[in-house]
Protein backbone atom coordinates (compact mmCIF):
# COMPACT_ATOMS: atom_id res chain seq x y z
CA UNK A 1 0.00 0.00 0.00
CA UNK A 2 1.09 3.31 -1.10
CA UNK A 3 1.51 6.28 1.28
CA UNK A 4 0.06 9.73 0.69
CA UNK A 5 3.03 10.98 -0.36
CA UNK A 6 4.24 8.25 -2.83
CA UNK A 7 0.79 8.75 -4.51
CA UNK A 8 1.18 12.53 -4.66
CA UNK A 9 4.78 12.51 -6.11
CA UNK A 10 3.33 9.62 -9.10
CA UNK A 11 0.59 12.33 -10.18
CA UNK A 12 2.84 15.40 -10.03
CA UNK A 13 5.94 13.67 -12.03
CA UNK A 14 3.05 12.49 -14.61
CA UNK A 15 1.51 15.66 -15.18
CA UNK A 16 5.23 17.47 -15.21
CA UNK A 17 6.29 15.29 -17.94
CA UNK A 18 3.05 15.35 -20.00
CA UNK A 19 3.32 19.27 -19.91
CA UNK A 20 6.74 19.53 -20.35
CA UNK A 21 7.41 17.50 -23.40
CA UNK A 22 3.56 17.21 -25.06
CA UNK A 23 1.97 20.53 -24.69
CA UNK A 24 3.32 23.34 -27.13
CA UNK A 25 6.42 21.39 -28.53
CA UNK A 26 6.10 22.00 -32.33
CA UNK A 27 9.59 22.70 -33.53
CA UNK A 28 9.28 23.02 -36.73
CA UNK A 29 6.34 26.08 -36.79
CA UNK A 30 7.36 29.64 -37.10
CA UNK A 31 5.33 30.89 -33.93
CA UNK A 32 7.91 30.15 -31.21
CA UNK A 33 7.19 33.07 -29.31
CA UNK A 34 4.10 32.18 -28.66
CA UNK A 35 4.53 28.60 -27.54
CA UNK A 36 7.47 30.17 -25.43
CA UNK A 37 5.20 32.22 -23.62
CA UNK A 38 2.80 29.22 -23.18
CA UNK A 39 5.32 27.23 -21.52
CA UNK A 40 6.66 29.69 -19.04
CA UNK A 41 3.87 29.91 -17.39
CA UNK A 42 2.12 26.29 -17.83
CA UNK A 43 6.02 25.21 -16.43
CA UNK A 44 6.54 27.57 -13.83
CA UNK A 45 5.32 25.06 -11.25
CA UNK A 46 2.12 25.77 -9.47
CA UNK A 47 0.53 22.71 -6.99
CA UNK A 48 -1.00 21.46 -10.03
CA UNK A 49 -3.95 20.95 -7.46
CA UNK A 50 -6.69 20.43 -10.85
CA UNK A 51 -4.71 17.61 -12.06
CA UNK A 52 -4.57 16.08 -8.97
CA UNK A 53 -8.12 15.72 -8.95
CA UNK A 54 -8.59 14.37 -11.64
CA UNK A 55 -6.00 11.77 -11.50
CA UNK A 56 -7.88 10.59 -7.54
CA UNK A 57 -11.56 10.66 -8.47
CA UNK A 58 -10.22 8.63 -11.78
CA UNK A 59 -8.52 5.94 -9.83
CA UNK A 60 -10.78 6.31 -6.68
CA UNK A 61 -13.93 5.23 -9.46
CA UNK A 62 -11.57 2.25 -10.10
CA UNK A 63 -10.25 3.81 -13.79
CA UNK A 64 -6.69 4.05 -15.13
CA UNK A 65 -5.64 7.52 -13.89
CA UNK A 66 -2.81 7.41 -16.01
CA UNK A 67 -5.14 7.33 -19.41
CA UNK A 68 -6.67 10.25 -17.57
CA UNK A 69 -3.59 12.91 -18.24
CA UNK A 70 -5.23 14.93 -21.21
CA UNK A 71 -7.94 15.45 -18.77
CA UNK A 72 -5.44 16.88 -16.17
CA UNK A 73 -3.78 18.75 -18.43
CA UNK A 74 -6.47 20.47 -19.93
CA UNK A 75 -7.69 21.53 -16.42
CA UNK A 76 -3.99 22.82 -15.65
CA UNK A 77 -3.91 24.47 -19.15
CA UNK A 78 -7.07 26.23 -18.62
CA UNK A 79 -5.73 26.95 -14.79
CA UNK A 80 -3.04 28.76 -16.37
CA UNK A 81 -4.61 30.76 -19.52
CA UNK A 82 -6.62 32.41 -16.29
CA UNK A 83 -3.85 33.02 -14.54
CA UNK A 84 -2.14 35.07 -16.99
CA UNK A 85 -5.53 37.22 -17.82
CA UNK A 86 -6.23 37.64 -14.57
CA UNK A 87 -2.34 39.32 -14.06
CA UNK A 88 -2.94 42.00 -16.81
CA UNK A 89 -2.95 45.25 -16.32
CA UNK A 90 -6.81 45.53 -17.34
CA UNK A 91 -7.34 42.66 -14.71
CA UNK A 92 -5.31 42.52 -11.83
CA UNK A 93 -2.02 44.15 -12.99
CA UNK A 94 0.04 42.15 -10.66
CA UNK A 95 4.14 41.63 -11.25
CA UNK A 96 4.38 38.19 -10.05
CA UNK A 97 2.95 34.72 -10.00
CA UNK A 98 4.26 31.52 -9.10
CA UNK A 99 7.63 33.22 -8.12
CA UNK A 100 8.54 34.43 -11.46
CA UNK A 101 7.61 37.46 -13.22
CA UNK A 102 4.29 37.33 -14.73
CA UNK A 103 3.46 36.38 -18.51
CA UNK A 104 2.86 40.37 -19.60
CA UNK A 105 6.45 41.28 -17.52
CA UNK A 106 8.31 39.34 -19.71
CA UNK A 107 6.22 39.00 -23.11
CA UNK A 108 4.61 41.94 -23.11
CA UNK A 109 0.57 42.34 -22.91
CA UNK A 110 -0.61 41.43 -27.02
CA UNK A 111 2.01 38.39 -26.66
CA UNK A 112 0.67 37.44 -23.03
CA UNK A 113 -3.15 37.53 -23.94
CA UNK A 114 -2.33 35.37 -27.35
CA UNK A 115 -0.51 32.60 -24.97
CA UNK A 116 -3.79 32.34 -22.78
CA UNK A 117 -6.33 32.36 -25.56
CA UNK A 118 -4.20 29.39 -27.12
CA UNK A 119 -3.72 27.57 -23.81
CA UNK A 120 -7.44 27.96 -23.36
CA UNK A 121 -8.16 26.44 -26.83
CA UNK A 122 -5.04 23.66 -25.95
CA UNK A 123 -6.73 22.37 -23.63
CA UNK A 124 -10.12 21.06 -25.50
CA UNK A 125 -7.84 19.77 -28.13
CA UNK A 126 -6.06 17.69 -25.35
CA UNK A 127 -9.55 16.13 -24.42
CA UNK A 128 -10.80 15.63 -28.06
CA UNK A 129 -7.58 13.38 -28.63
CA UNK A 130 -7.80 11.68 -25.30
CA UNK A 131 -8.19 7.78 -25.46
CA UNK A 132 -12.06 7.77 -24.08
CA UNK A 133 -15.10 6.80 -26.21
CA UNK A 134 -16.02 9.54 -28.08
CA UNK A 135 -19.41 10.06 -25.56
CA UNK A 136 -16.82 10.43 -22.86
CA UNK A 137 -14.73 13.27 -24.47
CA UNK A 138 -18.05 15.22 -25.39
CA UNK A 139 -19.36 14.85 -21.81
CA UNK A 140 -16.08 15.86 -20.90
CA UNK A 141 -15.99 19.17 -23.36
CA UNK A 142 -19.51 19.93 -22.42
CA UNK A 143 -18.27 19.95 -18.68
CA UNK A 144 -15.34 22.05 -19.00
CA UNK A 145 -17.06 24.47 -21.10
CA UNK A 146 -19.77 25.41 -19.44
CA UNK A 147 -17.30 25.56 -16.09
CA UNK A 148 -14.91 28.36 -18.08
CA UNK A 149 -17.65 30.15 -20.18
CA UNK A 150 -20.18 32.54 -19.76
CA UNK A 151 -21.57 30.31 -17.03
CA UNK A 152 -18.38 30.04 -15.02
CA UNK A 153 -15.00 31.18 -14.65
CA UNK A 154 -15.58 33.91 -17.03
CA UNK A 155 -18.86 34.78 -15.54
CA UNK A 156 -17.50 35.16 -11.92
CA UNK A 157 -14.55 37.23 -12.99
CA UNK A 158 -16.94 39.49 -14.63
CA UNK A 159 -19.06 39.67 -11.39
CA UNK A 160 -15.42 40.17 -9.41
CA UNK A 161 -14.99 43.05 -11.53
CA UNK A 162 -18.21 45.04 -11.72
CA UNK A 163 -18.18 44.82 -7.52
CA UNK A 164 -14.64 45.94 -7.15
CA UNK A 165 -16.27 49.53 -6.35
CA UNK A 166 -19.27 49.05 -3.77
CA UNK A 167 -20.05 46.87 -0.70
CA UNK A 168 -20.80 43.63 -1.52
CA UNK A 169 -23.53 41.20 0.49
CA UNK A 170 -22.30 37.63 1.69
CA UNK A 171 -24.45 35.99 -1.36
CA UNK A 172 -22.51 37.91 -3.86
CA UNK A 173 -19.22 37.03 -2.52
CA UNK A 174 -20.39 33.18 -2.54
CA UNK A 175 -21.61 33.25 -6.55
CA UNK A 176 -18.01 35.36 -7.13
CA UNK A 177 -16.83 32.28 -5.65
CA UNK A 178 -18.41 29.44 -6.91
CA UNK A 179 -18.08 30.65 -10.69
CA UNK A 180 -14.22 31.94 -10.58
CA UNK A 181 -12.43 29.48 -8.48
CA UNK A 182 -15.45 27.20 -7.81
CA UNK A 183 -16.21 26.01 -11.44
CA UNK A 184 -12.82 24.95 -12.28
CA UNK A 185 -12.49 22.69 -9.34
CA UNK A 186 -15.65 21.02 -9.84
CA UNK A 187 -14.80 20.70 -13.23
CA UNK A 188 -11.41 18.88 -12.44
CA UNK A 189 -13.13 16.36 -10.02
CA UNK A 190 -16.20 15.31 -12.40
CA UNK A 191 -13.70 14.99 -14.92
CA UNK A 192 -11.94 12.84 -12.61
CA UNK A 193 -15.37 10.60 -12.26
CA UNK A 194 -16.06 10.72 -16.32
CA UNK A 195 -12.16 9.25 -16.71
CA UNK A 196 -13.17 6.32 -14.15
CA UNK A 197 -16.18 5.84 -16.02
CA UNK A 198 -17.81 6.22 -12.01
CA UNK A 199 -21.15 6.32 -11.23
CA UNK A 200 -24.05 8.83 -11.36
CA UNK A 201 -23.76 8.39 -7.78
CA UNK A 202 -20.18 8.95 -7.35
CA UNK A 203 -20.18 12.67 -10.06
CA UNK A 204 -23.07 13.57 -7.69
CA UNK A 205 -20.76 12.91 -4.54
CA UNK A 206 -18.03 14.44 -6.24
CA UNK A 207 -19.40 17.75 -6.88
CA UNK A 208 -20.85 17.90 -3.19
CA UNK A 209 -17.24 16.85 -2.40
CA UNK A 210 -15.75 19.78 -4.98
CA UNK A 211 -17.97 22.83 -3.78
CA UNK A 212 -17.08 22.62 -0.53
CA UNK A 213 -13.26 22.20 -0.82
CA UNK A 214 -13.64 24.96 -3.52
CA UNK A 215 -15.26 27.16 -1.33
CA UNK A 216 -12.90 26.01 1.40
CA UNK A 217 -9.80 26.69 -0.94
CA UNK A 218 -11.00 30.17 -2.25
CA UNK A 219 -11.43 30.96 1.58
CA UNK A 220 -8.16 30.30 2.48
CA UNK A 221 -6.63 32.06 -0.55
CA UNK A 222 -8.35 35.20 0.97
CA UNK A 223 -6.52 34.52 4.59
CA UNK A 224 -3.39 33.85 2.67
CA UNK A 225 -3.39 37.26 1.00
CA UNK A 226 -3.91 38.68 4.49
CA UNK A 227 -1.73 36.49 6.50
CA UNK A 228 0.64 34.91 3.87
CA UNK A 229 4.21 35.35 2.63
CA UNK A 230 5.35 36.73 -0.78
CA UNK A 231 8.34 34.65 -1.11
CA UNK A 232 6.68 31.62 -0.17
CA UNK A 233 2.89 32.13 -2.26
CA UNK A 234 5.18 33.31 -5.38
CA UNK A 235 3.26 36.45 -5.43
CA UNK A 236 2.21 39.35 -4.36
CA UNK A 237 0.06 39.43 -0.64
CA UNK A 238 -2.07 42.63 0.69
CA UNK A 239 -3.52 42.83 -2.87
CA UNK A 240 -7.18 42.38 -1.87
CA UNK A 241 -7.12 44.85 0.80
CA UNK A 242 -9.91 47.08 -0.99
CA UNK A 243 -11.81 43.95 -2.52
CA UNK A 244 -14.97 42.31 -1.33
CA UNK A 245 -13.06 38.72 -0.26
CA UNK A 246 -14.58 36.61 2.59
CA UNK A 247 -12.14 38.09 4.80
CA UNK A 248 -13.76 41.10 4.63
CA UNK A 249 -17.30 39.65 5.33
CA UNK A 250 -15.96 37.17 8.64
CA UNK A 251 -12.82 38.45 9.57
CA UNK A 252 -9.35 35.89 9.52
CA UNK A 253 -10.86 33.48 12.79
CA UNK A 254 -14.13 33.16 11.06
CA UNK A 255 -12.28 32.27 7.47
CA UNK A 256 -10.46 29.86 9.89
CA UNK A 257 -13.94 28.34 10.73
CA UNK A 258 -15.23 28.59 7.54
CA UNK A 259 -12.45 26.54 6.21
CA UNK A 260 -12.55 23.57 8.52
CA UNK A 261 -16.40 23.61 8.28
CA UNK A 262 -16.25 23.38 4.67
CA UNK A 263 -13.44 20.79 4.37
CA UNK A 264 -15.28 18.57 7.30
CA UNK A 265 -18.83 18.54 4.82
CA UNK A 266 -16.07 18.07 1.47
CA UNK A 267 -14.71 14.92 3.25
CA UNK A 268 -18.46 13.58 4.24
CA UNK A 269 -19.30 13.34 0.47
CA UNK A 270 -15.87 10.91 0.08
CA UNK A 271 -17.97 8.33 1.47
CA UNK A 272 -18.90 7.60 -2.03
CA UNK A 273 -15.88 6.19 -3.16
CA UNK A 274 -13.78 3.46 -1.47
CA UNK A 275 -10.09 3.48 -1.32
CA UNK A 276 -10.13 7.78 -0.26
CA UNK A 277 -7.43 8.17 1.67
CA UNK A 278 -5.21 10.20 -0.34
CA UNK A 279 -8.22 12.34 -0.53
CA UNK A 280 -8.90 12.48 2.59
CA UNK A 281 -5.21 14.24 3.61
CA UNK A 282 -5.04 15.89 0.88
CA UNK A 283 -8.27 17.57 2.40
CA UNK A 284 -6.94 17.57 5.95
CA UNK A 285 -3.52 19.11 4.42
CA UNK A 286 -5.28 22.46 2.56
CA UNK A 287 -7.09 23.22 5.69
CA UNK A 288 -3.85 25.07 6.68
CA UNK A 289 -1.82 25.47 3.98
CA UNK A 290 0.55 27.97 3.41
CA UNK A 291 0.77 28.31 -0.98
C1 LIG B 1 -8.77 32.98 -19.99
C2 LIG B 1 -10.30 31.12 -19.37
C3 LIG B 1 -9.87 32.50 -19.16
C4 LIG B 1 -10.48 33.25 -18.20
C5 LIG B 1 -10.30 34.68 -18.05
C6 LIG B 1 -9.14 36.25 -15.68
C7 LIG B 1 -10.29 35.32 -15.65
C8 LIG B 1 -11.13 35.20 -16.86
C9 LIG B 1 -10.59 34.60 -14.56
C10 LIG B 1 -9.79 34.61 -13.33
C11 LIG B 1 -9.89 33.29 -12.64
C12 LIG B 1 -8.96 33.20 -11.47
C13 LIG B 1 -7.54 33.60 -11.64
C14 LIG B 1 -9.43 32.75 -10.29
C15 LIG B 1 -8.60 32.60 -9.08
C16 LIG B 1 -8.49 31.15 -8.74
C17 LIG B 1 -7.39 30.88 -7.76
C18 LIG B 1 -7.71 30.75 -6.33
C19 LIG B 1 -6.13 30.73 -8.23
C20 LIG B 1 -5.00 30.22 -7.46
O1 LIG B 1 -4.94 28.83 -7.71
P1 LIG B 1 -3.79 27.93 -7.13
O2 LIG B 1 -3.50 28.34 -5.72
O3 LIG B 1 -2.55 28.37 -8.04
O4 LIG B 1 -4.14 26.52 -7.36
P2 LIG B 1 -1.28 27.52 -8.50
O5 LIG B 1 -0.31 28.55 -8.98
O6 LIG B 1 -0.78 26.73 -7.33
O7 LIG B 1 -1.74 26.64 -9.61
Amino acid sequence: MQNFEQILNKYLSKIESYLQDECSVYPDQPQQTLFEAMRYSLLAGGKRLRPIFVYDFCRMCGGDWENATPFAAALEAIHTSSLIHDDLPCMDNDDYRRGRLTNHKVYGEDVAVLAGDALLIAAFSYISKANYPADVRIRAVEVLADSVGELGMVGGQILDIQSEQRECSEQEVLDVQSRKTGALIRAAAVLGVLAGNGSEEQLRAATEFADHIGLAFQIRDDMLDQIGNADTLGKAVHTDMQKNTFVHIYGIQGCDNLVKQHTALAIEALNAFEDNEFMLQLADFLIDRMK
